[in-house]
């Protein structure tokens, strides 16, 4: 029987994270040992399949349309040249593709039937599919179960409370309804946050609470030390000291010990000797590829050289979960409804954010 607890409260997350480190890391280390195979790491690789442009106001991202940055947009990528990036990830060791859209939400349509055939060619060369598109409803996510989607991505990010902080384009409410219409599916969930943000430590603390009591629990949790990109809302964003990273890391394993925790963005700032506590605290996978969706990640030999030192192995693909079948565009059971969801607009004023897009429009 399981022991996984889906009742942890902010107190009690917040005593773990502030343990002393030595208790903290025996502690998460003990718990990863109990439910996974502590040499063995996922390996992810990220695709832009759409880049830039997007219409929300995410402060901490390069690709919002409003803030001036320096990333190139792109419009949505062929299942060919998807294909071809997919084989490149797999002969360098990973095991799944997580394609990114720069996308509000889901929008029912050509380009969602092409991501759709792209869920299914990846699916055919053995490789996990992991899609992150925004909000999704629960027919749009059936669909892509149906393609073969092994996982979708959808992070909280924070907590209730700072997300209002970060982001006045959607509500922490519509990032669960998105995740509550994934589970109705047989996809697995990914979400997960980011810290660096000016959060204090009880908003990590509360991201963990609302991801932890999610029964199940997410089977894969990101966690990403913010890429503070110039012409942000966040550029000026102090980067994460590996500590907080380390307590972070090994917080998420002891409250979800059964999922696969993510050492994420941020990487190309932490040394080996950062990472490697980060892997005894209880992370077991990461993103490869020189590069997350817009910003740099450490090049691959790096990647597989710091494995070799550590005497890690990249997890084989559909080891915690089989692999989904592919059911062909002709023959699927769930047709495009053409659905116009209400995801909500709060759009109350964040100061930085309106700042950083004056500035934008000042440059124009
Ligand atoms: N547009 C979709 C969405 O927001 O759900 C999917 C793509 S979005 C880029 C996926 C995630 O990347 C965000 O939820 C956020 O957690 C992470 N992310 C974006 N910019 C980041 C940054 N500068 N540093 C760290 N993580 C970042
Ligand atoms: C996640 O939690 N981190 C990834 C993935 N899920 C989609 C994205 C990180 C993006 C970092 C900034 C960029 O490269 O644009
Ligand atoms: Fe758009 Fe996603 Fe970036 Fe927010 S995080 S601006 S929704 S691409």
């Amino acid at each position: 029987m399981s022991t996984t607890r889906h009742n942890w409260t902010k107190a009690e997350i917040l005593a773990i994270y502030n343990k002393p480190l030595m208790e903290l890391l025996y502690e998460a280390a003990s718990v990863h040992r109990q439910f996974h195979d502590p040499n063995t790491v996922q390996v992810s690789t990220l695709l832009s399949i759409k880049t830039g442009g997007c219409p929300e106001d995410c402060g901490y991202c390069p690709q919002a349309a409003r803030y001036h940055t320096d990333i190139e947009g792109n419009d949505l990528m062929s299942v060919q040249q998807v294909k071809a990036q997919a084989l490149r990830a797999k002969s360098s060791g990973s095991s799944r593709v997580c394609m990114g859209a720069a996308w509000r939400n889901v929008k029912d349509g050509p380009e969602f039937d092409q991501v759709l055939e792209m869920v299914r060619t990846i699916n055919k060369l053995d490789m996990e599919v992991c899609c992150t598109l925004g909000m999704v409803t629960e027919n749009q996510a059936q669909r892509l179960a149906e393609a073969g989607l092994y996982a979708y991505n959808h992070n909280l990010d924070t907590s209730e409370e700072y997300y209002k902080e970060v982001i006045s384009t959607r509500g922490y409410e519509d990032r669960l309804e998105t995740i509550d219409n994934v589970r109705k599916t047989n996809v697995t969930v990914c979400s997960g946050g980011i810290i660096g943000m000016g959060e204090k430590v009880e908003d990590r603390a509360g991201m963990l609470v609302a991801l932890s009591t999610l029964n199940p629990q997410p089977e894969s949790v990101p966690i990403n030390a913010l890429v503070a990109v110039d012409g942000t809302p966040m550029e000026e964003e102090t980067p994460v000291e590996i500590w907080e990273m380390i307590r972070m890391v090994a917080t998420t394993r002891i409250v979800m010990p059964e999922t696969q925790v993510r050492l994420s963005a941020g990487r190309t700032n932490m040394t080996r000797e950062g990472q490697a506590m980060c892997f005894f605290a209880g992370a077991n996978s990461i993103f490869a590829g020189d590069k997350l969706l817009t910003t740099p990640n450490p090049d691959v030999n790096e990647d597989m050289e710091m494995f070799k030192t550590l005497g890690l192995n990249p997890q084989k693909p559909f080891i915690k979960k089989m692999q989904p079948e592919t059911v062909e565009a002709a023959d699927s059971q769930f047709e495009s409804l053409g659905e116009k969801p209400r995801w909500t607009r709060p759009e109350h004023k964040i100061d930085r954010n309106e700042e950083a897009k004056a500035q934008a429009k000042s440059r124009l």
